[in-house]
């Protein structure tokens, strides 16, 4: 046997016997690559003379074929079963259920500011905010609430220490209420104007149905001939629009803030339905009765000029509604407290999905 014929089983052999691509590189690296046995023999043709040359140069390339190919073979056998391993292997049960992934829920507070925004963006109203920080400018003396008036003391409003002085030497506070905001708007904006502002308002004020924060929406409207008739209506149809009751009824009391002249204290009729009071129904029909919802009346004209406005040019009226107390009359949660417990037991089943957007088509607002 030749040392050609040699190589030749050699390689045959040991080809057929590589375990792995890995291997099997190295095989080809070992005959076929730059310093490979059969590229050496290749290189030797040169020197041979022609009739040597004519019988060994078919011999070496025939060898370097057949090497070529063996090594295809085996890299194509390699492959086939590394793909039947991982196929065996590597099989997924995709009926096995997706693993769940932790999904939070809206806070029935965050769920109702956002049924309001829509149900008052039907009405043309823009929503306003401002800080949570104000200063005793806007907080009360713009609000015909000057130093000393008794009714800032029914505030319990937190304040900074002296030390943090506002802008203009006076007390910095939690705003007790989100008027400010309407009146550093009506500040910036001017009118006419429509607007509500919801946010959250503090008042050193804790027992069962009171936290010292809480939420609040206000809503002012300002134009040149706004009326009473104008403010309940609004009124109706947000609280209509809101309950998602046709037979809201409201009865509209004489009242006092500061902020407003006329004022008036708006009840809704509710009805009981099991030993729960439901809002909707004549509230003077047997079985019924009335509850004080929201504040509300035509801006004192004080306020107005505090805002650099008209009075004669421009009137308007305003309102103000606790959105923690509509969210509990509107889902039925009895315990104030429990809102702000952070607990999350309370929140999975009070709390809405987040898939869950207010829109006036899919429920909330559905116009009567
Ligand atoms: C209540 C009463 C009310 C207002 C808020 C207001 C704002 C401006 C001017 C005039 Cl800038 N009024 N807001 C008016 C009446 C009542 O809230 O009991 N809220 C829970």
């Amino acid at each position: 046997m030749s040392d050609l014929d040699t190589l030749a089983a050699d390689a045959r052999s040991r080809i057929a016997g590589a375990a792995d691509l890995t291997a099997l590189e190295g095989l080809r690296v070992e005959f076929l690559g730059k310093q490979g046995s059969i590229s050496g023999l290749l290189k030797t043709l040169g020197a041979l003379p022609p009739e040597q040359r004519q019988i060994e140069g078919p011999r070496i390339h025939g060898l370097r074929e057949e090497v070529t190919a063996a090594l295809a073979d085996r890299k194509q056998a390699l492959e086939s079963a590394a793909l039947d391993a991982r196929l065996a292997s590597e099989t997924i049960d995709i009926t096995l259920p997706a693993a769940e992934l932790p999904r939070g829920a809206i806070h029935p507070v965050s769920q109702v500011m956002d049924e309001l925004a829509e149900i008052f963006a039907d009405l043309g109203f823009a929503v306003a905010t401002g800080p949570e920080i104000e200063d005793d400018w806007h907080n009360f003396t713009a609000l015909n609430l000057p130093e000393h008036h008794p009714a800032r003391a029914m505030h319990d409003t937190f304040y900074f220490p002296d030390q943090m002085a506002g802008p203009d030497g006076g007390k910095m506070l939690l705003r007790t209420h989100t008027s400010p905001v309407q009146v550093r708007t009506m500040l910036s904006q001017g009118a006419p104007l429509r607007i509500i502002s919801p946010g959250r308002v503090y008042r050193s004020d804790s027992d069962a149905t009171h936290t010292p924060m809480f939420h609040q929406i206000e809503g002012l409207v300002i134009d040149r001939d706004i009326h009473l008739g104008h403010l309940k209506w609004t009124l109706e149809t947000f609280l209509k629009a809101f309950f998602e009751r046709d037979d809201i009824v409201l009865r509209l009391r004489p009242s006092y803030f500061p902020f407003t002249e006329p004022s008036v204290e708006v009840d809704v009729g509710w009805e009981d339905v099991g030993g729960r009071r439901v809002l909707g129904g004549d509230g003077d029909a047997p079985g019924h009765g009335w509850m004080e919802l929201l504040g509300s009346g035509m801006v004192n004209a004080q306020v107005l000029e505090f805002c650099n406005l008209d009075p004669n040019e421009w009137q308007g009226f305003a309102f103000g509604v606790g959105v923690d107390r509509l969210a509990m009359l509107k889902y039925g949660i009895d315990d104030l407290r429990a809102f702000f417990d952070g607990d999350l037991r309370w929140l999975r089943h009070y709390g809405f999905s987040a898939f869950d957007v207010p829109t006036l088509s899919a429920g909330v607002g559905a116009r009567p």
